[in-house]
């Protein structure tokens, strides 16, 4: 048996696995003890790869749709087709009615990193956009606001806090996220063990609130009412601690008199939590000798995302524990660190989209414009698309309007590995090489790392003759394009060339003194990854501000303040629950469905539900029910839980596998519904653009 070392690319957590393989097959998956971030930790899923590896329902050649059929052709007739008909599309209409779509993958997948931009740049449409907006954007644009970077994110420092307060965050299904944190688990028991407090803020006691020495319950939504109260908390009984990194801080005074309504008691009529528990936290962050906060899905993707991220920076800045050990602290990667020499920064608003006037960040329109861009007729509207690695049909709001819209396109191409409830869709299939079979090093995760590592891995095994790796997909279409517009073709430089180049030009590069000297040969040689050490302060020396200052209120928030305190008063009908979502550790977004080792055992897409809010309609346990929003209704199977709030609701997102027109692999009694048949494409963070999928007003009804 052959033993190879390779980084997991399924989540952030990119942990090392360390993979046997036999006669050409994988025989066994196991963390591997000898990675230093990771330090051995693997999840379910990991052992799912050899199940991708071997599935026969992942595509291995280019398809063609011809009406309903499917038919394999050549890569270079592929390209050609591609090339030509987004070409037709552009001289007919535009280049703007081409649209891209990029998923999540596409940061998980170096090669798509490297090379999807050398084609889909080329499109020069201004109609991008990405999962980044049912995501993290709230971070980005916050970060690029008080530090002039996007990437200026600072990470939690996990391994030293005293104190974790975790907010909308369930770590311990999803292995972190804007934070990578393999082995989150026994991070959290080390915490505990050296006298830590962790505080965990979920409308649901999710697994991670199970560790939690405190959890709270929250509204859906609400967070931001809380955070205020928080820093009002810390202006009002003195808890402000000055430190040498608030000498680079502006309009810091300006920030008391727009707190002031936000008592702890105005907070615990819009929270659910008592005041007395919101003024004993802010004092307890304030007093804890060093801590930490992190928000994520549950703050980001709900209406108040962009406000609940400037406030937990605030909330961090204030009590002395930005960019310091045991708080908040920017990583130094081997390669592509944020700093003032480092682009792209990122920029916000420069336009907006064509129909709801939503803004731009860094060249991406906010998903929850992309059906109505396909859908509303004019000039610019979206007629072709090009999606890489993504399931928008089951994971941006309003998932049937999105289906309506694809089913409309005059041409669709997809760069994907399968063919899902989006790529049915298409026209053209290009499906890459599985991810054993292309080396990898982690471009994106090593940025939000809890430790500096690096790590490099050759493919675990050959591929196939006749298949092509992700970037070399790109390669090949941004030739054809050339071919056909008489543009000149650029120069390919392969993924691993580009990351030696960096590793050497890099901070521990041939000039840095480092030891030994990045390289991809350095990295080679150490398959399990190199340490790089503790993330330290360095925040006051990256900022990237035009006065190299961080900016405490940025232009946006005060409206976004008087927008909370508006929407805070206005009430709910009475029979209205709060839809929020909810991650498993042994699922992955939309996809991975059809592996029997990971959807084997109960069911986990039910419907969960307070037994208050089940007896108030007469419901029970088990019962099958109806649910509907504005957008839609899915009829699901209920679940009596007590560890949701009452008045909320629950149900993953990602399933749904079973709409019309095509055989996608899955059991048909693991296909589920779709949460996102029931968000909506209106509700958004409008300061972001970020869809709102937490806190969805829907109502439950007894079902069929
Ligand atoms: N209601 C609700 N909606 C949500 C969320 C939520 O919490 N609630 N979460 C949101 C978030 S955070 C995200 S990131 C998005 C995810 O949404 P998307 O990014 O749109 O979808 P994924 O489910 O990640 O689909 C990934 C696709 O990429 C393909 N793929 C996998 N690996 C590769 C590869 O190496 N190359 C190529 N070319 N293709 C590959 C898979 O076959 C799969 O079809 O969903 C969002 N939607
Ligand atoms: N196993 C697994 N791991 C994954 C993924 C996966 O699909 N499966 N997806 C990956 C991706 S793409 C991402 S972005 C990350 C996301 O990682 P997380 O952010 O940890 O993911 P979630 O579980 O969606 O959301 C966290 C929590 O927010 C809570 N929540 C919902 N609404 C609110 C609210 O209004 N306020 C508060 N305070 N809490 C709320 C939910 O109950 C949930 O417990 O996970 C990644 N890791
Ligand atoms: S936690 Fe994420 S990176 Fe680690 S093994 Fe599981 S899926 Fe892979
Ligand atoms: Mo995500």
């Amino acid at each position: 048996m052959e033993t190879h070392y390779r980084a997991c690319n399924l989540c952030e957590a990119i942990c090392g696995l360390e993979i046997g393989v036999e006669a050409g097959r994988v025989v066994s998956i196991r963390g591997d003890g000898a990675d230093p971030l990771s330090r051995g930790y693997l999840c379910p899923k990991a052992t799912a790869l050899a199940d991708l590896q071997d599935d026969p329902d992942r595509l291995r050649r280019p398809l063609l749709r011809e009406g309903g059929t499917w038919r394999e052709i050549g890569w270079e007739e592929a390209f050609r087709i591609a090339a030509a008909r987004l070409q037709a599309v552009r001289e007919r209409h535009g280049a703007d009615a081409v649209g891209v779509y990029r998923g999540n993958p596409s940061v998980h997948n170096w090669g798509l990193m490297t090379h999807a931009n050398h084609f889909l740049k080329r499109l020069g449409t201004r109609n991008h956009f990405s999962a980044t907006s049912a995501d993290q954007l709230p971070h980005h644009l916050v970060c690029l606001w008080m530090y002039g970077h996007q990437f200026l994110q600072p990470v939690p420092d996990i391994d030293r806090t005293q104190f974790l307060l975790l907010i909308g965050y369930n770590p311990v299904a999803s292995n972190g996220s804007m934070m990578t944190v393999p082995d989150i688990r026994s991070r959290l028991k080390e915490l505990r063990a050296r006298g830590g407090r962790l505080v965990v803020i979920d409308p649901r006691r999710s697994e991670t609130a199970e560790l939690a020495d405190r959890h709270h319950f929250i509204r859906p939504g609400s967070d931001a009412a809380l955070l205020l109260a928080l820093l009002h908390v810390l202006f009002d009984e003195g808890l402000v601690r000055t430190d040498a990194l608030q000498s680079h801080a502006r309009n810091l005074a300006a920030l008391p008199p727009l707190l002031t309504r936000f008592t702890p008691e105005f907070a615990a009529a819009a929270t659910g939590i008592e005041a007395g528990a919101i003024r004993a936290l802010a004092r307890q962050f304030a007093a804890a000798p060093s801590a930490a906060c992190h928000g994520r899905m549950g703050v980001s993707t709900q209406r108040f995302g962009t406000l609940c991220q400037w406030a937990i920076q605030l909330l961090m800045l204030l009590t002395g524990n930005l960019d310091r050990p045991g708080g908040a602290l920017l990583t130094h990667p081997a390669v592509m660190g944020a700093g003032p020499d480092d682009n792209p920064k990122g920029a916000f608003a420069r336009r907006a989209s064509r129909v709801s006037g939503y803004p731009e960040f860094g060249g991406e329109f906010p998903v929850a414009a992309l059906a109505e861009e396909m859908l509303t007729p004019g000039a610019g509207q979206i007629r072709a698309l090009v999606t890489v690695a993504g399931n928008p049909v089951l994971s941006v709001p309003n998932g049937r309007l999105t289906d309506r819209a694809f089913a409309g396109l005059d041409f669709m191409v997809s760069v994907d590995v399968y063919l899902n409830e989006t790529t049915r869709h298409a026209h053209l299939i290009l499906p890459p090489t599985s991810t054993l079979e292309h080396d990898h090093y982690d471009l994106a995760f090593h940025k939000f790392a809890v430790r500096n590592t690096a790590r490099y891995n050759a493919p675990v095994l050959p591929r196939p003759a006749g298949a092509l790796h992700d970037w070399e997909i790109f390669a090949g279409l941004a030739a054809a394009h050339a071919a056909l517009s008489g543009e000149p073709a650029a120069p390919v430089v392969p993924p691993a060339d580009m990351l030696d180049f960096l590793l050497q030009a890099g901070p521990y590069g041939t000039r840095s003194g480092f030891a030994p000297p990045l390289s991809l040969a350095t990295l080679q040689a150490h398959p399990h990854g190199i340490d790089l050490g503790p993330l330290r302060p360095s925040l006051a020396q990256r900022l990237c501000t035009a006065d190299r200052t961080i900016d405490c209120l940025p232009g946006a928030i005060p409206g976004e303040i008087e927008r909370l305190a508006a929407e805070l008063t206005v009430s709910v009908a009475a029979d209205t629950l709060l839809l929020i979502g909810r991650r498993h550790l042994r699922s992955n977004n939309s996809w991975m469905h059809n592996s029997h080792r990971l959807v084997k055992g109960p069911r986990r897409d039910q419907l969960l539900m307070h037994p208050q809010d089940l007896a108030a309609r007469g419901l029970r346990d088990g019962d099958r029910v109806n649910v509907s929003s504005r957008t839609g209704s899915v009829g699901v199977e209920v679940q009596a839980s007590e560890a949701i709030m009452p008045g909320t609701v629950s149900l993953p997102h990602g399933w749904g596998h079973d709409r019309e027109g095509v055989r996608l692999g899955i059991a048909a009694q693991h296909a589920g519904v779709s949460a996102n048949d029931l968000t909506d494409e209106r509700s958004i963070d409008v300061a972001s653009g970020n869809a709102a999928l937490n806190g969805v007003p829907v109502r439950v009804e007894a079902g069929r």
